[in-house]
């Protein structure tokens, strides 16, 4: 179980918000563009300082190191300068003596922009880095062998990530022009790089330090990092420190989202099913800089023909410059729009074909030794395992008959119902990334703190990390602590992101914890007989033996050519099938997604409470997506569904049954043998929409529905009764 469970309950666990405030202490917020894409004229701060209480406006100028924080492309400002590229981007940032004042005189900096059109949808004219392209086979000449070829576009919606916590860091200026850093991010080396630069300062001189964060689900993997520069820079030009916490329509507007994408593609198969050629083209649209957008997309190309074996590919992704935030990483990380894009494919040459979708599943699932567009070869495939399983468990003429029963009985309401296989990649695509180190000291009183490069957001890693190291260690987990996520501590960490952080840093507290057992065994050979731990511990130091140990951990195997498109960047798979079944109101269009039954390939759980609540809330986050979160923007590039009353997200009442089996099996490549878990449930989601798409073809066969997800109440009614 999450080891921050009771401390959450009780209301005691400390997020960034409840920190002690030094005495003295400022607070910080930004200045926003109201503009989506202008040039700025004048930032004038004259009505902002004038508001008593206000200490000081800083902009670009104010910056003494680079006004720089892109991640991968060095394209995107701490502050704005010159052009203003999205609506909510900074421009200016006030600090004043408490939060309330300084969110006031944020709205009285007075900004003039000249306007210039924004662009909103993406435009392959308009990129933020190179196309990409995955290809396998012959797709050009595979068309011939087709008996049924579909066109079509699929459309992907946008998502808000509405993690608990909103963006939110403390800084402290230190001794000697230190900066210590709190901030709630997924990624404290990134923060601290990017304080570092455009602080100027070396990166020795700032420390970053994370407790937990309230939720990140990717929105915290690079766009945290703007908000704790920005303090930053304010605690080193005051002298004093400051905080800086997004207030939530704030946060909605200001950060960027899961990609929304357009997606044309051209699928063929022959007649009994068997899929031949998919020719894809993805647009995403990557907002105002590019961000995590380039590897997004890429992640997009990996997963493009999810769990199914199709022998001819071109996939081609574009990642487009708009004038909306900067859209970010968001679980999945670009998988869920691939593996949306395959399965409309599948669907529409399914209803082409006049077979079922279901049936075209099945014959094109993944076999052993199957290559991914990618280049490499599934290996320990689970894909036919799981779906089996789950067969048992409902066998599939039981549920259609089941299914059929219910929409004969019933006037106004129908039932579909969906399969959705997965197949997620784990590993980060970009191979540097994917290496952890974790710092282990045991204290004479027999008690151990481990620091390692992960962060706790709720995923339940440092209850993972504390059972492998007792189980390395040979020792109760009661004896040990995971400690804040400390970049003075644990350097050069990758963002705990991917689904990895168990994975990386498992192993690399295993390797520390295996170095301390070795020594402590020696020992404990020449003690009398019975010395428990405390002993062992204490005669250790008396003979000043370490009680420390520091180990990396790189995963081995792994690598990926970009240029080419072809490698092994991932270590291993994780597979999975589910049953969604959902029924819908076919006078009111509202519906709900009744029950789930899925069979998950987990590896060796190494906590199944937690790994099936990460099941349970992807899933709930993956139908979230496709039904009722609906982002809109006006035509001015302005968030107009900004507030939890505007955006919906599903809540445990509209929630399913979920009926989970987890598929256990050795994973040699995972921490103590379990598999990553964290992404890839999500696009278990991806079956809501075709569950309702069949519920609505149910009671409307004559209608060829329209569909754009998210598949909103209002949506559905239209597929049943609205003019096409
Ligand atoms: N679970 C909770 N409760 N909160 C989160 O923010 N983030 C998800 C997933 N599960 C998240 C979560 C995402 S996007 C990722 S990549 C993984 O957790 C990261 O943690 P892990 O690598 O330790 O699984
Ligand atoms: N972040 C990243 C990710 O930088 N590379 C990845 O491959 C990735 N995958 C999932 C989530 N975040
Ligand atoms: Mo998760 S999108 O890798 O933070």
């Amino acid at each position: 179980m999450n080891r921050d469970a009771e401390q959450h309950v009780r209301g005691t666990s400390r997020f960034v918000a409840d920190l002690p405030l030094p005495h003295g202490a400022l607070h910080a917020y930004p200045a926003v563009s109201d503009h989506a894409h202008g040039r700025i004229a004048t930032i004038d701060p004259g009505p902002a300082l004038r508001l008593p209480g206000v200490v000081a406006v800083l902009t670009a100028r104010d910056i003494p190191g680079a006004n720089q924080i892109g991640g991968i492309v060095a394209d995107e400002p701490a502050l704005a300068e010159g052009l203003v590229r999205y609506v909510g981007e900074p421009v200016a940032l006030v600090v004043a003596e408490d939060a309330r004042t300084a969110v006031r005189a944020a709205a009285a900096v007075r900004l003039v922009v000249d306007p210039l059109p924004p662009r909103l949808e993406p435009d392959p004219l308009h990129l933020v880095c190179p196309m990409q392209r995955f290809e396998l086979g012959d797709v050009d000449n595979a068309w011939a062998a087709c008996d049924v070829i579909v066109d079509g576009t699929a459309a992907s919606p946008a998502q808000e990530h509405v993690y608990l916590e909103t963006q939110s860091a403390l800084v402290l200026p230190g001794d000697g022009g230190r900066l210590h850093v709190h901030s709630s991010t997924q990624s404290p080396t990134g923060v601290q790089r990017a304080v570092a630069a455009v602080c100027g300062l070396p990166m020795q001189l700032v420390e970053v330090d994370v407790v937990r964060i309230g939720g990140g689900f990717g929105g915290k993997e690079d766009q945290a990092t703007r908000w704790a520069v920005l303090c930053a820079l304010a605690a080193q030009r005051t002298g004093r420190a400051v905080r800086l916490i997004l207030r939530r329509r704030d946060d909605m507007r200001m950060t960027g989202k899961r990609h929304p994408y357009r997606i044309p593609f051209r699928i063929g198969g022959t007649r009994d099913g068997r899929i031949l050629a998919f020719d894809v083209t993805f647009l995403q649209n990557a907002g105002a800089y590019a961000d995590l957008s380039p590897a997004v997309m890429q992640r997009t190309l990996f997963h493009c023909t999810n769990s199914y074996a199709v022998p001819n590919v071109r996939a081609t992704a574009y990642s487009c410059r708009t004038n909306l935030p900067p859209n970010t990483a968001f679980r999945g990380f670009g998988g869920p729009q691939g593996m949306l894009a395959i399965e409309w494919a599948l669907n529409a040459f399914a209803e082409a074909a006049e077979l079922s979708r279901e049936s075209v599943q099945r014959r094109n699932l993944l076999q052993e030794g199957d290559e991914f567009p990618y280049g490499q070869r599934a290996q320990a495939v689970r894909a036919g395992q799981c779906w089996e399983a789950l067969d048992a468990q409902q066998p599939p003429e039981q549920v259609a008959a089941r299914i059929a029963a219910f929409n004969a009985s019933h006037p106004w309401h129908r039932k579909g119902y969906a399969y959705q296989p997965i197949c997620f990649g784990i590993s980060f695509t970009n191979t540097m990334l994917n290496q952890a180190s974790a710092l282990v000291h045991i204290y004479t009183d027999g008690s151990v703190g481990v620091s390692t490069a992960a962060v706790e957001m709720g995923q339940g890693v440092n209850a993972k990390l504390t059972a492998i190291a007792a189980d390395a260690l040979g020792v109760s987990a009661q004896r040990i602590r995971i400690e804040s996520t400390n970049t003075a501590r644990v350097a050069n960490t990758t963002a705990t992101a991917a689904s990895v952080g168990t994975d990386l840093n498992g192993h690399a507290v295993r390797l520390a914890c295996e170095d301390l057992a070795a020594r402590l065994r020696a020992l404990a050979m020449e003690l009398p007989d019975g010395a428990g731990w405390t002993e062992v511990v204490a005669a250790a130091y008396q003979r000043r033996i370490s009680l420390t140990s520091q180990h990396h951990y790189a995963t081995p195997g792994i690598g990926f050519d970009r240029a080419a498109g072809k490698g092994h960047p991932f270590a291993y798979h994780v597979y999975g099938t589910a049953l969604l079944e959902a029924t819908v109101d076919c006078l009111r269009g509202t519906y709900r997604i009744d029950a789930v039954t899925l069979v998950h390939d987990a590896g060796r759980s190494i906590d199944t409470v937690i790994d099936r609540s990460q099941i349970e809330g992807a899933l709930l986050q993956g139908i979230g997506w496709l039904t009722c979160e609906e982002m809109i923007w006006d035509a001015a590039g302005r968030l107009v569904t900004d507030s939890l009353a505007s955006y919906k997200v599903p809540d445990t009442l509209s929630a399913p049954t979920v009926d989970i089996t987890l598929l256990e099996a050795d994973n040699p490549l995972g921490a103590a043998s379990s598999k990553a878990i964290g992404e890839p449930p999500l696009m278990y989601g991806i079956g809501a929409l075709f569950a309702l798409r069949s519920a609505v073809q149910a009671f409307r066969p004559d209608r060829p529905p329209v569909w754009d997800p998210p598949l909103t109440a209002e949506r559905v009614l239209m597929a049943l009764y609205g003019a096409r």
